[in-house]
């Protein structure tokens, strides 16, 4: 089961986890869901009429998952047959239609087909339905678990939990609950905090060393204070509509990106263990403040990370994936040019003071960002990376974002209504 001390690491490779709602079509009350098909047909009364159609169905291996018969009101003779079969060989299954009609004279109706990519995952339509993923926290394997600095501090796991509790409990709309934190907690801040501030001049873009300084004005951005959520959450939303929600850990890449649609960034309270300051693989309240709030202050950055979350919404799994990936290339550890330079704006980079130094240092692969080629780039999530990928500019990023997002397989559209918080679906079918 789950842990809700909340000591889980990140899988080592990424993938997508099942949703409690996948199952269900964005179509309510469609009648027949996941290629299901319904078919009847009508067959003259005499022996073995009915084993041999079946056998049709058996010859082309499909499978028949339900089956009634009762007498023909037209034609007294006949018998009526009602099925339901799999819909994964349709067209295997025109043969047999045809051949009904053809060889053994059966009427045939089909009732209802829909080819199965016309299924499409659940997925949130107003920024209230953003409380359903509360309890949604990936677990990891034990191998993990059994890495993490704090795996073994019963002090470090309690805290966890009360962490854990405030994320689980919060709803959409209320203030983010205040933390007082501990002085070992305000120590490990402190280490961080100044390592980094050090580097942001020299490494960090031109969005974050602008930002930062508004950070320390109107928000407690200080080597002894570790900010609260609530006060960053409402200074986002002054800049760029953006808020924070609180989040208990990891959550899927399809609910943390549908986040996103809705200008909201589930964000971890908890800091990461005294122990390990320079680098975490798992995102901390540091990794969060330090590294993703100043870019979804700088308006161009919104606007790509939304566009990402509008692109997540309903798309089918293997999209999901290329496009959690193009996140790690380029929201958690994009570099981009500035002028002659290379500049971090990734919020892994910007957070972890070993990784900032390490990515513009002459070790890494750089490559520039190209995301046919990007959005399946394997990565490894518990160590520095040995690639990275560099944006000409975030408008840039957006109009490759743009094309990229015109590929995903989808029967209609998205676009967010920020007056109503919700999204509006046009179908393109
Ligand atoms: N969940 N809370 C949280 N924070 C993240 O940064 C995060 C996540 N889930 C998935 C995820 N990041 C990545 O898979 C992205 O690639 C989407
Ligand atoms: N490695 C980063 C850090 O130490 O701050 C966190 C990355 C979270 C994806
Ligand atoms: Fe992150």
């Amino acid at each position: 089961g789950k842990d809700f001390a909340g000591l889980e690491l990140k899988p080592k490779c990424r993938n997508v986890s099942s949703h409690p709602c996948r199952e269900s079509s964005y179509i309510e009350d469609s009648p027949s869901k996941n290629g299901v098909i319904s078919l009847i047909f009508s067959l003259k009364e005499e022996v073995g009429a009915l084993a041999k159609v079946l056998r049709t169905f058996e010859e082309k291996g499909i499978n028949l998952t339900h089956i009634e018969s009762r007498p023909s009101r037209l034609n007294k003779d006949e018998y009526e047959f009602f099925i339901n079969l799999e819909g994964k060989n349709v067209p295997a299954l025109d043969k047999i239609i045809k051949s009904l009609r053809t060889d053994i004279g059966a009427t045939v109706h089909e009732l209802s087909r829909t080819k199965k990519k016309d299924t499409v995952p659940w997925f949130p339509r107003s920024i209230q339905e953003l409380d359903r993923f509360a309890n949604q926290i990936l677990s990891y394997g034990a191998e993990l678990d059994a890495d993490h600095p704090g795996f073994k501090d019963p002090v470090y796991r309690a805290r966890r939990k009360e962490f854990a509790d405030i994320a689980y409990n919060y709803r959409h709309g209320q203030p983010i609950p205040r933390v007082t934190y501990t002085e070992e907690e305000k120590q490990t801040w402190g280490t961080v905090f100044r390592e980094l501030k050090s580097l942001y001049p020299t490494h960090a873009c031109y969005e974050h060393n602008h930002v930062f300084p508004l950070l320390e004005k109107y928000c407690g951005y200080r080597e002894d204070n570790i900010p609260q959520l609530e006060d960053v959450s409402n200074f986002l939303q002054s800049c760029t509509g953006f808020r924070l929600r609180p989040v208990a850990g990891l959550l899927s890449s399809r609910d943390f990106l549908a986040g996103l649609a809705f200008r909201v960034f589930h964000s971890t309270q908890y800091i990461r263990h005294a122990s390990k300051p320079m680098y975490t693989p798992e995102p901390d309240i540091c990794h969060e403040l330090l590294g993703h709030v100043p870019l979804f202050a700088d308006p161009s950055f919104a606007q790509f990370s939304q566009e990402i979350g509008l692109a997540s919404l309903g798309a089918p799994d293997d999209f999901i994936e290329k496009l959690a990936t193009v996140y790690w290339f380029t929201v958690e550890f994009g570099l981009c040019k500035e002028g002659d330079s290379i500049k971090a704006y990734g919020a892994g980079l910007l957070s972890s003071f070993g990784e900032l130094q390490y990515c513009l240092s002459d070790k890494p692969e750089i490559r520039p960002l190209a995301l046919e080629k990007t959005s399946v780039q394997e990565y490894c999530v518990t160590e520095f990376q040995p690639i990275y990928y560099v944006a000409e500019s975030f408008k840039d990023a957006k109009e490759k974002l743009r094309k990229f997002a015109q590929t995903i397989p989808r029967p209609f559209s998205v676009r967010y209504n920020p007056y109503t918080q919700r999204i509006e679906v046009l179908d393109n079918a």
